[in-house]
């Protein structure tokens, strides 16, 4: 994406997810916000966005992190929310094995705690070991925990794909990770 529309996807990231506030938009119960007060309320606020740069960007974002609604009135972002949303996803059954990307030096806590939201709704994890890679190496040098998925959906946690494939769930305990792999190198 060019960068222009990088600095539009993660604004929009910014109102769609944490802080629809900012620009004064409104999310609905699903984290829904009406297209039209949405480019309204960006171009007040110093973001000149119009409709085609909007399908641009929902259309164009490498990871599909914006969906619309089917009649095309209404945008929501897909999944890493930190504003509280009901997503309305069916629990689905996860694959046998799910993979979660960190940093390094929170492995020792979260052998403890286990996977926790933090400022998000759900827990994030992925179908694929080298889309967790990325992910962990957002927080610095990276390592991949592997998650007893089935094992856990067995036990009654619900897991959630949202509609750009992220896997989502509430809290994965302890005992539910597989011994970490290796910390992985810097170079990709
Ligand atoms: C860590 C991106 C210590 C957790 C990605 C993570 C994802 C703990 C951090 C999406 C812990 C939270 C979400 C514990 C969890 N002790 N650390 N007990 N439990 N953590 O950014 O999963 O590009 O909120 O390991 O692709 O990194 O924005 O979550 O490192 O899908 O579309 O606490 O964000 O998507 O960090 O990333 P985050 P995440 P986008």
């Amino acid at each position: 994406m060019d960068p222009q529309l990088t600095r539009l996807s993660k604004f929009l990231s910014l109102v769609l997810r944490h802080d629809p506030g900012k620009i004064g938009v409104a999310l609905d119960a699903h984290g829904w916000a009406d297209v039209d007060a949405l480019l309204a309320a960006s171009q007040r606020h110093g973001r000149p966005l119009d409709r085609a740069t909007l399908l641009r960007i929902v259309a164009e974002n490498e990871k599909r992190r914006f969906a619309l609604s089917d009649d095309g009135r209404r945008i929501r972002a897909s999944q890493g929310h930190s504003v509280a949303v009901d997503l309305a996803l069916e629990p689905i059954a996860p694959p046998d094995r799910l993979y979660h990307g960190t940093a390094t030096r929170s492995l020792e806590s979260i052998r403890r705690a286990g996977l926790q939201r933090r400022s998000r709704q759900h827990v994030h994890l992925s179908a694929d070991r080298a889309t967790a890679v990325q992910v962990g190496r957002r927080h610095g040098a990276p390592a991949v925990l592997v998650v007893r998925a089935a094992a856990m959906a067995a036990d009654g946690h619900a897991f959630f794909r949202s509609a750009n494939g992220v896997w989502l769930t509430d809290h994965v305990p302890p005992q539910y990770l597989e011994a970490a792999e290796d910390p992985l190198p810097d170079a990709p």
